[in-house]
């Protein structure tokens, strides 16, 4: 964090439809046998996005009293983005999955990496490398065991690899100075290991500079399920990320799931009293320590994710380090607007803090027209895990 937070506001990096095209064309004249069709369709997509002019005073929501002042203004266009942090809340990626002969499950996923224009806050853009056009890439999700195989090809305009936290032999590690090492714009390679152990873990670029790379964008969750599953809850998968829109080497916009303040201006809808599982991993570049804290209740933490039982019981604050992840459990015990956010005050300022919406599941359904949800989104946030669940128990 530098001294220049708001100078972003007077440095749009404005989409350029030029290189957009330039991508597409190379996109389409790949496409036969091309594995990153996520990427092409990604660009097929905002092929003829313009800027528009936001409307500045478009809130969907009402804040308590207070709450509105420090705000990021307006509204970030999702459509032209190609992604919604709200359904990167619950768009568990399964990949294509295959029985081998032994009765292995094997999972394929195609990542592409590409460079992508996004809108990380009204009217701010970012020019991100992506993994399938989008920042946090595609969350990988897998159960214990299950045999990965994730092709991925290289769009982009620089080296980039993929490294992913867990079991796995040094080939597929994802690093520079060991084979195959950095993949080549053009070029592609399969990784292939075995989902060890459960947890909440991640992926991430590992081409160097190290750290442009990642907070170029080129992250995503990688999610195991343990072999019995966990409880039935409604999930949530939170990236906490952060963009350094002036290249100062520091950050001016953090948030969860890349845009600034999105949960503020769209509270996430939960039922009052269901068991709320979030997946919570820190990739912020630049800063030593991110946290998360919950207003009005406890919660319980597994760090990492690779255990069964809670590592804290009962707190409220969490911090991570870069890379640090674990998976939080709690329920909302009355109806109302529940804040959550870093209690680095500075950093839920400039966009890291949202809003839970606990409602009584008679006004669900409102309160997830209220934020443009629908009932597939409430089935991928109860229904995600890869292990068939149990019927709902009360713990
Ligand atoms: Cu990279």
């Amino acid at each position: 964090m530098q001294s220049s937070h708001w100078s972003v506001f007077t440095m749009n990096f404005l989409t350029t439809p030029a290189s957009r095209r330039r991508f597409l064309q190379m996109g389409v004249g790949g496409a036969a046998g091309l594995v990153g069709a996520g990427l092409v369709a990604q660009a097929a997509q905002d092929e003829p996005a313009m800027p528009e002019a936001q409307d500045h005073n478009q809130h969907t929501v009402e804040y308590p009293d207070g709450h509105g002042n420090g705000m990021l203004v307006g509204a970030v266009d999702h459509e032209r983005n190609g992604f919604d942090p709200m359904q990167m809340l619950v768009d568990w990626d399964y990949g294509t999955a295959e029985t081998d002969e032994d009765g292995r499950t094997v999972r394929t996923y195609n990542v592409s990496a590409g460079d992508v224009d996004i809108e990380i806050a009204p009217g701010i853009f970012f020019p991100a490398w992506t993994y399938n056009g989008r920042v946090p890439g595609p969350t990988i999700r897998c159960a214990e065991g299950d045999r990965i195989r994730i092709n991925f090809a290289n769009f982009g305009s620089h080296p980039h690899t993929m490294h992913f936290h867990g079991f796995h032999t040094a080939e597929m590690d994802g690093v520079p100075g060991v084979e195959p090492g950095q993949i080549m714009p053009g070029e592609a390679f399969t990784y292939e290991f075995d989902a060890d152990p459960f947890g909440c873990h991640h992926y991430h670029c590992h081409a160097v500079p190290l750290k442009r790379h990642i907070h170029k964008g080129m992250y995503g969750a990688f999610l195991v399920d343990p072999q019995a599953g966990r409880p039935p809850a409604r999930e949530f998968m939170m990236m906490m990320n952060a963009f350094d829109t002036n290249f100062d080497g520091g950050n001016e916009i953090y948030a969860v799931n890349t845009v600034g303040h999105e949960f503020m201006r769209r509270p996430i809808p939960v039922k009052v009293g269901e068991l709320i599982r979030i997946y919570l991993i820190n990739i912020v570049e630049f800063d030593l320590i991110n946290s998360f804290h919950l207003h009005g209740h406890f919660f319980d933490y597994y760090d990492t994710g690779t255990t069964l039982e809670p590592t804290l019981r009962i707190v409220d604050t969490i911090m991570q380090a870069q890379g640090q992840r674990g998976i939080l459990e709690f329920r909302l015990r009355w109806p109302g607007k529940f804040m959550f956010h870093a209690h680095v005050s500075e950093f839920a300022e400039l966009g890291w803090m949202g809003f839970f919406n606990a409602v009584e599941p008679g006004d669900f359904d409102a309160a997830l027209a209220e934020v443009g949800l629908d009932e597939e989104w409430d089935r991928k946030g109860t229904q995600g895990s890869t292990v068939p669940q149990a019927a709902e128990e009360q713990r």
